[in-house]
């Protein structure tokens, strides 16, 4: 049978990185079948069209991912599919919560034939020898014998065959250019963002977030072993095509348990492993100097860290009083100092926010080490604590806010501000943060550092940028080209003619030193 795993765009950005659970499911599907994979944000397709392939490539099952934002899409492409006559299975977060919507129980139209609730690891073999026999049943649970839910082990993970999955489609480097950056240095013909996974859960159960209730009362890892292999596989593939590739550890909280990650770090680095990495750890879990030698020297560039406020009233509020404001500069500092700079995510709109909530936000920011700030509103996703108190407390004001998804658009209204206000301060944050004189600011910041790192924060900025600007329109990228003319001339200029050699200093010196690669010492960082 060919089987087709779709998951829907996103509506905002274009892809920056493919989703795991495509090359997960595929990796665990039983021999004998062929699985074909369509990423909605680097294949854009309407419905039509997704029909039109479907009948074409006599695909015989369709199994659809998404999260709660990109649900309505699903549930578009999943009818279209669905009219053709072809079973749509539909898995991931949204489903697992809301599974009646998609079943159409709940007095809506039916969307899936099909379900898959919770980790799909071991129900995905059931599921497709079922659509097999045409035999397909409504729900598929991670249950054991005594019908009591289970979580999948990590420790027998599947290959994911890296060197022969067909990747065009997440090549970040144009067409037009890979011919040329093939032979630039090690070759920069391709450049992909993978997501691996070392470890699923996070026990903190901050109030919005769906990841504690899904994967978090059981923390499991994949063995260093594994881990190391999956590395050395994509180093391979990208070597033999004179390209890179980058790692997302897609981890909850990457160093969840300090010492198994600091373990793994060592293994990567021992066994000649590091890729460049970024990884999502919370700020509590980044006190520790060692691992943060670790990180730099096994080819951590960029720490996503969910600072979400700044206001310990805020963070109490959400569950997340485990975040100290007070140290989030000394945390950024400590990874700065390697040359390891964060993602800081905020959210506005929360109970204790204020107008102005951004430019105290950003005041803060200014006086940290260069970053990637991203900003966004407190969202109500479905079955998260959050949303149930905000329902008990009547404040929803679009409890099904995702049949009509809109990009940074509140759907309930918070204690000390209005929503308009609320959004006001999210645009307020970006139009701030990556305003010309901020990128300016950001790449003078990195002044004494070799220049590899200033293109790459550079760049890094330009990109974020799109996450609240999108960069779809024709225009899009030359207006911003234009607009930040003088930091490009700049670093351009530095490129072609170089410059008078200044130290660079770090503060402390990394024990990890003597074990970086050429690779991962900056100058040609991600
Ligand atoms: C990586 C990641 C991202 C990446 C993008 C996704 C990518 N390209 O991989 C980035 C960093 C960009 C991102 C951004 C956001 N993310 Co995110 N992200 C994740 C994260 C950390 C990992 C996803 C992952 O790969 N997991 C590992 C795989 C194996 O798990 P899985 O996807 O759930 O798949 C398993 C099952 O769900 C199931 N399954 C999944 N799909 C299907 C399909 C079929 C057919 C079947 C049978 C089974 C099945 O089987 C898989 C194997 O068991 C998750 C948290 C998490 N741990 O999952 C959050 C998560 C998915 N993100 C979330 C959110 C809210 C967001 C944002 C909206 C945040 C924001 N406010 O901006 C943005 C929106 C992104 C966008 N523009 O669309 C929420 C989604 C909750 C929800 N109900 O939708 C999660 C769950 C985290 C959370 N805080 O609750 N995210
Ligand atoms: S620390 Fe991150 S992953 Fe863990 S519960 Fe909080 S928001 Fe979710």
């Amino acid at each position: 049978m060919k089987i087709l795993l779709y998951n829907p765009d996103n509506g905002v950005t274009r892809n920056f990185m493919p989703h795991l659970w495509m090359f997960l499911l595929k990796a665990l599907t039983p021999p004998g079948h062929e699985v074909v994979l369509i990423d909605g944000n680097a294949q854009p397709m309407d419905e039509a069209q997704i029909a039109q392939y479907v009948r074409d490539e006599n695909i015989g099952l369709v199994g659809i991912g998404a999260m709660t934002r990109m649900i309505a899409k699903a549930y578009r492409i999943a009818d279209a599919i669905r009219a053709t006559g072809v079973p749509v299975v539909m898995g991931g977060p949204h489903v697992t919560e809301l599974a009646d919507e998609a079943l159409g129980r709940d007095g809506g139209p039916r969307h899936a034939d099909a379900v898959a609730l919770g980790e799909a690891d071991e129900t995905w073999p059931l599921i497709v020898n079922d659509a097999v026999r045409g035999e397909l049943k409504e729900k598929y649970v991670p249950v054991d014998e005594a019908g009591k839910e289970r979580k999948p082990s990590l420790t027998a993970y599947p290959v994911i065959p890296w060197q022969s999955i067909d990747l065009d489609q997440f090549n970040l480097v144009p067409n037009a250019a890979a011919n040329m950056l093939r032979k630039v240095g090690e070759g920069w013909g391709t450049f992909r963002i993978i997501p691996v996974e070392s470890g699923r859960g996070c026990p903190y159960g901050c109030e919005f977030c769906t990841v504690t209730g899904f994967f978090g009362d059981s923390i499991r890892f994949r063995t260093n072993e594994s881990v190391v292999n999956e590395l050395l596989l994509l180093k391979a593939r990208a070597r033999s095509e004179k390209g890179q590739m980058a790692v997302f550890f897609i981890d909850d909280n990457f160093a969840i348990n300090v010492k198994r990650t600091k373990s793994l770090l060592r293994d990567i680095i021992a066994a000649g492993a590091q890729v460049h990495w970024v990884a999502q750890i919370s700020a509590n879990l980044l006190r520790d100097e060692e691992l943060i030698d670790l990180i730099a020297a096994s080819g951590g560039k960029w720490v996503f860290i969910g600072m979400e406020s700044i206001d310990p009233a805020n963070l109490k509020d959400v569950n997340k009083g485990f975040n100290k404001p007070g140290e989030y500069a000394a945390v950024l500092e400590r990874l700065a100092k390697r040359n390891v700079y964060a993602i800081t995510s905020f959210i506005f709109g929360m109970d204790n926010d204020t107008v102005g909530a951004a430019e105290r936000t950003l005041q803060q920011v200014r006086t940290w080490p260069p970053g990637l700030p991203i900003f966004g509103l407190l969202t109500p996703l479905p079955a998260t604590p959050l949303y149930k108190r905000l329902e008990t407390a009547g404040r929803l004001t679009r409890p099904k806010h995702w049949q009509e998804f809109i990009p940074f658009a509140m759907a309930h209204t918070p204690l000390k501000m209005t929503i308009e206000e609320a959004h006001a301060e999210v645009k307020y944050g970006w139009a701030e943060a990556y305003s010309p004189e901020a990128l300016a600011k950001a790449v003078e910041s990195l002044d004494d550092q070799p220049l590899g790192y200033r293109i790459n924060i550079f760049l890094a900025r330009l990109c974020f940028r799109g996450i609240y600007f999108p960069m779809m329109g024709r225009l899009a990228w030359p207006k911003v080209i234009a607009q930040n003319s003088r930091t490009i001339y700049k670093l351009v200029k530095e490129a072609v003619f170089g410059r008078k050699a200044r130290p660079s200093s770090p503060d402390r010196e990394s024990p990890y030193e003597d074990r970086l690669t050429p690779e991962v010492t900056g100058e040609v960082s991600a």
